[in-house]
This record gives C-alpha cells, sequence and structure tokens, in this order.
C-alpha cells in the first residue's frame, strides 16, 4: 500500500526546473525525476500547468495515499481522474509522468526486483541499439545545422562496446570538425552533440566518416541516423532549409536519397507531425532499408499510432513517456506498436536528468533502440545503466 507521496521541483540540464516524485510503501521508496522537451509535438499533454510549483500543489496527494502500489493501471487511471483534463493540464504531463514511474519503481523496489524485470518479465533480457547524438542544431543549438540530430548507432554485439563505439565516433566527429575550422570555437547543443557551422549535408558527409573510421577501428558496423524534427523547418507550405526550402515532395525524395547515399539506419520525424500522408510515402519508398520513426507525428499517443498503422505511415515509434503522461498509457502505445510488427525506440528529452530509468523501460518494452546521447553526465546515466544491466542478464 502506498503510504506517502513527495514531489519535489528540481534543476534539468538545461538549469531549467523539472520535478521529482517520490512514492513509499512501508519497505520501499521509488524515485522518478521527468525530463522535458524543446522541440516538442503539438500532440504532447501540456508539461506543466503553468509553473512546476503551480502544477505541484494541484496534485490532490490524498487520493493516491492507499492505492496498491502494485496496481499500476488503478495508479494512472487515479492520475487522470485527478487531473480531470484530456492533456494533463491540471496537474502537468511531467508531474504525472514522474508519479506514474516512481510508483512502479516502488512497485519494483518493494519486491527487490530490478524495474526491467518487474516490468517485461524474465524474457525481456535484449539490450537495445544505443543512438547516440554527435552533431546537430535545430531547437537545440543555437547556430548548429536545420536538422536536429545526426546520430551514431553501433551494432556491437555487446552493450557496451556500442556505447563505447558511439563515444567514439562523438570523439572523432570532434577531431573533423578541428581539423575542418582550426581557428573556430566548436560548441555543443543540450544533447551534447557538437555544433558547428557545417551545411546539412556536409554535416552528414563528416558523421558517416566518423562512422566508417571508428567502425574500421572497433571491428563493428556503426550507422548513421537522423532526427529531422520536420514540424521546425514547416513553415506551413515549405521545408525551410538555409541553403533552399523544399516542398513535401521534395523533402520526401530529399531524405529517400540521404538514405541511399549514407545508408541510413534509422530517420525520425523527416516530415511536419500532422503529414501522415508524406511518412507512408517516404516509408513505402525507404521503408525497407530503414527505420522511419514517429516522433511528434505519434507523441506516443496510443490513437496516433492506430491512424499510423492504418496509413502505413511509418514501421518505428519513438517512445517518450511524458508525451502522454503515465506509464500504463506509454506500456499501451508499445503493446499496439509491436503487435503491429513496428519497432519502438525508447528516448530520453533534450532538457534531462540524471535519472537512468529509461535504461530499464527499454529492456522491459524489448525497444529496438534507446536514443539517449553519446555523452554527458545525464545521458551517460542511461548508458551506463544499462552497461550495469548488461553484466545482470
Ligand atoms: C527529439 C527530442 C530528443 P526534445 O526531438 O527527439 O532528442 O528532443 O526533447 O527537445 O523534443
Ligand atoms: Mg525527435
Amino acid at each position: 500500500m502506498i503510504e506517502d507521496i513527495e514531489l519535489r521541483k528540481i534543476l534539468d540540464s538545461r538549469g531549467n526546473a523539472t520535478v521529482e516524485a517520490e512514492v513509499y510503501t512501508d519497505v520501499a521508496t521509488g524515485r522518478f525525476s521527468c525530463a522535458s522537451g524543446a522541440s516538442t509535438g503539438e500532440h504532447e499533454v501540456v508539461s506543466f500547468a503553468g509553473s512546476v510549483d503551480k502544477s505541484i500543489e494541484h496534485v490532490d496527494k490524498e487520493k493516491l495515499i492507499g492505492l496498491s502500489v502494485f496496481d499500476q493501471k488503478g495508479f494512472d487511471a487515479k492520475l487522470h481522474e485527478i487531473d480531470g483534463t484530456e492533456n494533463f493540464s491540471f496537474i502537468g504531463g511531467n508531474v504525472a509522468t514522474a508519479l506514474s514511474i516512481a510508483c512502479a519503481r516502488c512497485a519494483a523496489n518493494t519486491l527487490s526486483v530490478p524495474l526491467y524485470l518487474y516490468l517485461g518479465g524474465r524474457f525481456a533480457t535484449s539490450l537495445p541499439l544505443p543512438l547516440g547524438n554527435v552533431l546537430g542544431g535545430g531547437k537545440h543549438a543555437v547556430g548548429g545545422t536545420d536538422i536536429q540530430e545526426y546520430l551514431a548507432i553501433s551494432t556491437a554485439p555487446r552493450f557496451i562496446d556500442r556505447a563505447f563505439g558511439n563515444a567514439a565516433v562523438h570523439k572523432k566527429v570532434k577531431e573533423l570538425l578541428q581539423k575542418r575550422f582550426p581557428e573556430e570555437a566548436i560548441g555543443k547543443g543540450d544533447e551534447g552533440a557538437w555544433v558547428a557551422k557545417l551545411s546539412n549535408e556536409e554535416a552528414l558527409q563528416m558523421v558517416k566518416e566518423a562512422c566508417d573510421s571508428v567502425s574500421d577501428s572497433m571491428g563493428f558496423s556503426i550507422r548513421a541516423g537522423l532526427d529531422f524534427a520536420a514540424s521546425e523547418l514547416f513553415d506551413g507550405t515549405h521545408y525551410r532549409y538555409k541553403e533552399k526550402k523544399r516542398t513535401k515532395e521534395e523533402q520526401i525524395s530529399f531524405v529517400a536519397e540521404l538514405v541511399d547515399k549514407y545508408g541510413l539506419y534509422y530517420v525520425e520525424d523527416p516530415l511536419e507531425e500532422e503529414d501522415f500522408d508524406g511518412f507512408a510515402q517516404l516509408t513505402a519508398q525507404v521503408g525497407g532499408k530503414a527505420l522511419i520513426c514517429g516522433d511528434d507525428l505519434f507523441v506516443t499517443n496510443r490513437a496516433r499510432v492506430v491512424k499510423g498503422i492504418e496509413l502505413k505511415a511509418a514501421n518505428c515509434v519513438l517512445i517518450k513517456p511524458n508525451q502522454v503522461g503515465t506509464l500504463s498509457d506509454t506500456a499501451d502505445t508499445v503493446d499496439l506498436a509491436r503487435k503491429n510488427g513496428y519497432s519502438t525506440v525508447v528516448s530520453h528529452r533534450s532538457g534531462e536528468t540524471e535519472d537512468s530509468t529509461i535504461a530499464h523501460l527499454a529492456i522491459a518494452f524489448s525497444s529496438t533502440g534507446i536514443k539517449c546521447g553519446a555523452v554527458g553526465g545525464e545521458r551517460i546515466a542511461k548508458l551506463n545503466e544499462l552497461i550495469r544491466l548488461e553484466e545482470e542478464l
């Protein structure tokens, strides 16, 4: 039985306020702190009701105390009831997510089992491929590329080698940038990816070169991927890049060309968040050789994934619990995706905390991937947890 609940305001990696929840039974505690996005999807639930403080004030803790910590669905239904809105705009989706995942953590701790095992069961044993952001721009950096994220995806048999492979690509990109801009300062974006004045395709060439070079020296394949975060580029009629603007059709052929030319493993949000049809056209063209993943398109929302499946819009769903606000809603979306042959990738947010719980979710959900950065304290928290869990598994 839940004996107490604690909510507090803490810092995220951008220095913004976010929320941490603690759920207590008489024998254990569970904690989770919730990250925030910068390039948020239009259809995500609201993160906070105005401010973190106000959102915390709105939670009627008494309604949660006394519930069974093992009844995750009941707990999550109660969060919806306390909130009373369609989009968590009263208590805030981040507060709901923090509470929901803290409840699961507390349940696992009460039973003295790891969270991945409590949620995923005995047969959830495979480690995800890490998608590591090594170069970027968009809403995560000033003065970088238009495309938000250039990702390295190491596919070594062991997770630990994958994590070090991605970190080595991050290092290699730095070396290539220093060679290319010997006199210039080079910065980092919100997720620790390098930021430099490169055109979108020059950046991809550089990341591909870094992936190939590290792949040769480490002896396993490292592929490249992109998160276009295309809603941020779309002005209502065109996709605006510094070099030119592209129509929907031009955008589709641009992305398809990049998939072919650079052997991309993964493409996220290549079209704006309402364009299920454009997604479907691209998936029909290149979905056989690359993961076409919906982030802002699906916002981890079951109804939007149902629509995506009907329209054959993608073959992969990005999973961010705070886009929907509860673990039960997240798990429903994962379940639907899996039953329909879609891959899932569990993801961090650009404004993260040191919490490593999403590492457990990636294993519990048998996800193909985890997108959690390549380096940086709040990013390696997840990678290092997966290194520990690999040892355990
Ligand atoms: C994304 C994420 C994480 P944000 O677009 O996939 O990389 O960014 O958290 O800013 O939405
Ligand atoms: Mg994204």
